[in-house]
């Protein structure tokens, strides 16, 4: 169970569409496959996605911290002595989705070389998650034409609505335009990434009032930090802290300062072991997590559905597991599907996928 290698695979996979939010958009899925080798031949993979506008990383830092820095920090220690793993990792602040990846790929040779599953090896609450999908801007029409056609193809029935543009009237009118096509037996929700002040985002709730909204998440950023706690005050929609609340000090922080009272969960910037830890936390805390995504290709998604599937409190909500569906292709054998509004976790050992050695040859970009 010793690990004798770590590497960082650079890839690149156009979108289909792009996702465009407010903090940025996506155009390639420019992302980092890890891959731990242990000396039984075992190999576990993850997936970085770098999001620059979100945590700093790119994809080129992504390979250079885990090529140079963690690397040859990690050689010779055990799967299972993973708080060394980011006790050392951690020597270096930052970094998260280059962290996450190491850790996850770690989790997933060890569910290899156990011949178990990384979801039930993590708590095996169940086999399956329902899927929430994320509507990026465009034009009204648009984003109902494309609801739409996710609900009718998937049966996705939940929906998280970027919003954050200025004005927000422009906002206000997608959410009603999509309550208006899709009823009342849709859930609708809304994610900001930090585009609205205090006082947009409290006019853009009021106006929204009638629209059922089931959470609102970043709305503007963690350093407006009386103008969150005003704000969270005042709505009675849960607030969601995604961006700001990344690591148990920082949650303890957004929840405590009365900036949030719901926290996202993303497997790519806190792996398996800080994502737990967070759990817990919120557990402990009584406060609602949602599975979230940091817009995952398909061996990301498959790490977030393994972790929610997991555990009771990381399965009630659905999880943000579908953009993946707007990738061109993917580096999987076998595609992950969505169908019923659910994904079901791979069987299997790890996390359960295979990387198709000629489509990581094609996408590679090292
Ligand atoms: C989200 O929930 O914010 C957009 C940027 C990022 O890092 O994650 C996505 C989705
Ligand atoms: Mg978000």
């Amino acid at each position: 169970m010793k690990i004798v290698e770590v590497e960082a695979i650079p890839f690149a996979i156009p979108y289909r569409k792009p996702l465009r939010f407010a903090s940025g958009e996506v155009h390639v899925a420019d992302h980092v496959l890890v891959r731990v080798r242990t000396d039984d031949g075992v190999v576990g993979v993850a997936e970085a996605p770098p999001r620059p506008y979100t945590y700093g990383e790119t994809q080129a830092s992504i390979v250079a911290v885990v090529d140079k820095l963690f690397a040859p920090e990690l050689l010779g220690l055990s799967l299972l002595e993973r708080e060394v793993v980011h006790a050392r990792m951690n020597r270096t602040v930052g970094n998260p989705a280059a962290k996450a990846a190491v850790d996850m790929a770690i989790w997933d040779a060890l569910g290899r070389t156990l011949g178990v599953s990384v979801s039930q090896l993590l708590g095996g609450f169940t086999d399956r998650m329902r899927v929430s999908h994320m509507v990026g801007f465009a034009s009204d029409a648009e984003m109902v034409t494309e609801t739409e056609r996710v609900r009718d193809t998937y049966g996705i029935s939940v929906f998280k609505v970027k919003v954050g543009r200025r004005p927000v009237e422009l906002d206000v009118g997608a959410c009603r335009a999509l309550r208006e096509a899709l009823g009342p037996d849709v859930e609708l929700y809304v994610d900001g990434n930090r585009g609205w002040t205090p006082s947009e985002a409290a006019r853009a709730l009021r106006a929204m009032a009638d629209l059922d909204l089931t959470l609102s998440e970043e709305l503007c950023p963690a350093d407006d930090v009386l103008g969150r706690r005003w704000l969270t005050a005042q709505t009675s929609v849960p607030t969601v802290a995604d961006e700001s609340a990344t690591t148990p000090g920082e949650v303890t922080r957004e929840l405590l300062g009365g900036a949030a009272t719901a926290i996202s969960i993303k497997t790519a910037r806190s792996g398996f072991t800080t994502s737990q830890r967070i759990l817990h936390q919120c557990e402990g805390l009584g406060v609602e997590v949602v599975m979230g995504n940091q817009i995952d290709g398909q061996v990301g998604t498959a790490c977030t559905v393994a972790f929610g599937a997991a555990h009771r409190s990381s399965s009630r909500r659905a999880g943000e597991l579908s953009n993946f569906l707007d990738m061109s292709d993917d580096l999987l054998t076998e595609p992950l599907e969505i169908s019923g509004g659910e994904l079901v976790v791979r069987p299997g050992p790890g996390i359960g996928v295979e990387i198709d050695p000629d489509k990581l040859a094609r996408y590679r970009q090292d």
